[in-house]
């Protein structure tokens, strides 16, 4: 628990801004609304209002903010990672987005992080007014108009690493974050002591990244970023960034699988989040030939749901260009046909690119 405005409030703000403004967070809009007109989009876009970033600092969306608790449920399984040697024709969907529980029958589903934490977010707040009586809270996780990371930061989990990460001392990096903001006071007894960054000299984060995304320690180009492209970004992908993206159809671990202090991280056994072992390095072919409802089925109800059908399938077209597989090219030829131009334009850079291996 952490009282907000925190210290370093000022300074993370000033980060954050210098951060949009310079371009970073491409088409992520939402993190670019303003002060004046919450709703809207940001003063960096054509015909935005003027005014401080909402997201900036606590006080703007949360002025009757007094407190945040900040907590982190970690989700790394006892799977390979994207970096380690995988059969020939597999792909990589990140680690967070594998999740899936066993319903009443012992049938694994598909579930979401938002969605599993929020739920106990809310449990937690009705604890405390059970508790503390009467004040204002709101839950987040992921799509709050806050810097999570910084909050964490801030509330004594962990620190952000070069990759940007929030890394736990004990528990890596591999963890997700849930925010409770409320109006409840805290003494400055009960501060949290800031973990000090222990990077060090280490910098496999940023040699490894295929993108070069991470463009100084700390500092991330949202837009270079193959979990922007594979997830936020729609349309077509810059061909210059394809080459890079390897064999990820959805999201990226890669800064985070090279980091050691992902080495020992313990395993989450959270039943709500167990890994989905037909996701870990599933083969291009398989995803290739999901149709609408087979896609449905297997993704409603999972964060790969929002890089959307079309969106996945152009994944699968780069990183099967980027496999130097023959037996990929009927599949292409027909996507390069397609009437979906990220796809079509993915299929036809796909080719080519096979083309050249021979
Ligand atoms: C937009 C977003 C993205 C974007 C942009 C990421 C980015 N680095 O900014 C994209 C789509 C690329 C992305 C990718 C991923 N994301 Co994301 N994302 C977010 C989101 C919604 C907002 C992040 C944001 O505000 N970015 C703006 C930048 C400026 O903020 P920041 O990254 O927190 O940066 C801080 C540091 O960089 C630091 N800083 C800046 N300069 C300097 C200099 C020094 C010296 C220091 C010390 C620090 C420092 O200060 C900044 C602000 O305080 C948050 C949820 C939220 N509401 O906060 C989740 C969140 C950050 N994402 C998360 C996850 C899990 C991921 C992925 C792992 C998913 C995946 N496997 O593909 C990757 C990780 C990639 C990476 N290396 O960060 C988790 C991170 C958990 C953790 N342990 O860190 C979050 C918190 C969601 C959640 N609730 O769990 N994400
Ligand atoms: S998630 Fe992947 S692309 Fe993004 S910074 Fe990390 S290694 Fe680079
Ligand atoms: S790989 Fe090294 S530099 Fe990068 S976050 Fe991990 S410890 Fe820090």
């Amino acid at each position: 628990m952490v009282a907000v405005p925190y210290a370093e409030e000022g300074r993370d703000a000033g980060r954050f801004e210098a951060w949009v403004r310079a371009g970073r967070a491409g088409t992520m809009n939402y993190l670019k609304r303003t002060g004046q007109n919450p709703g809207r989009d940001s003063d960096t876009e054509p015909g935005g209002e003027k005014g401080p970033l909402v997201r900036a600092r606590m006080g703007i969306p949360f002025p009757w903010a007094r407190s945040a608790i900040v907590c982190f449920a970690g989700y790394d399984s006892a799977q390979p990672r994207s970096v380690d040697l995988a059969e020939e024709g597999a792909g990589w969907i990140a680690r967070y987005a594998w999740s899936g529980r066993r319903d009443a029958g012992g049938v694994r589903r598909p579930s979401d992080y938002h969605k599993v934490l929020l739920k106990r977010i809310k449990a937690l707040e009705a604890r405390l007014h059970t508790e503390f009586g009467e004040f204002e809270a709101r839950g987040y996780v992921d799509t709050g108009p806050l810097v999570e990371r910084a909050l964490a930061t801030a509330a004594g989990l962990g620190w952000t690493g070069k990759n940007t990460c929030l890394i736990h001392p004990k528990l890596g990096s591999f963890g997700f974050l849930a925010v409770l903001v409320t109006s409840l006071d805290v003494e400055a007894a009960q501060q949290p002591l800031r973990v000090p960054d222990r990077c060090g000299s280490c910098t496999r984060c940023l040699d490894a990244c295929p993108t070069d995304a991470l463009i100084a320690p700390y500092q991330m180009d949202a837009t270079q970023c193959i979990a922007y492209l594979t997830i936020e970004h729609k349309g077509t992908i810059d061909a210059e960034l394809m080459e890079g993206m390897g064999r990820q159809v959805l999201g990226c671990d890669i800064c985070q699988d090279v980091c050691p202090w992902n080495r020992k991280s313990p395993l989450s056994g959270d039943a709500e989040l167990e890994a989905r072992e037909e996701l870990v390095n599933p083969a291009l072919e398989w995803l290739a030939g999901l149709d609408e409802a087979e896609f449905a089925r297997q993704f409603n109800g999972s964060p790969v749901r929002r890089t959307g059908f079309q969106g996945l399938k152009r994944n699968v077209a780069i990183a099967m260009g980027n496999s130097g597989l023959r037996r990929f090219v009927p599949r292409l030829e027909q996507w390069a046909e397609a009437a979906d131009e990220g796809l079509r334009t993915a299929a036809g850079w796909a080719l080519e690119r096979l083309s050249l291996k021979q």
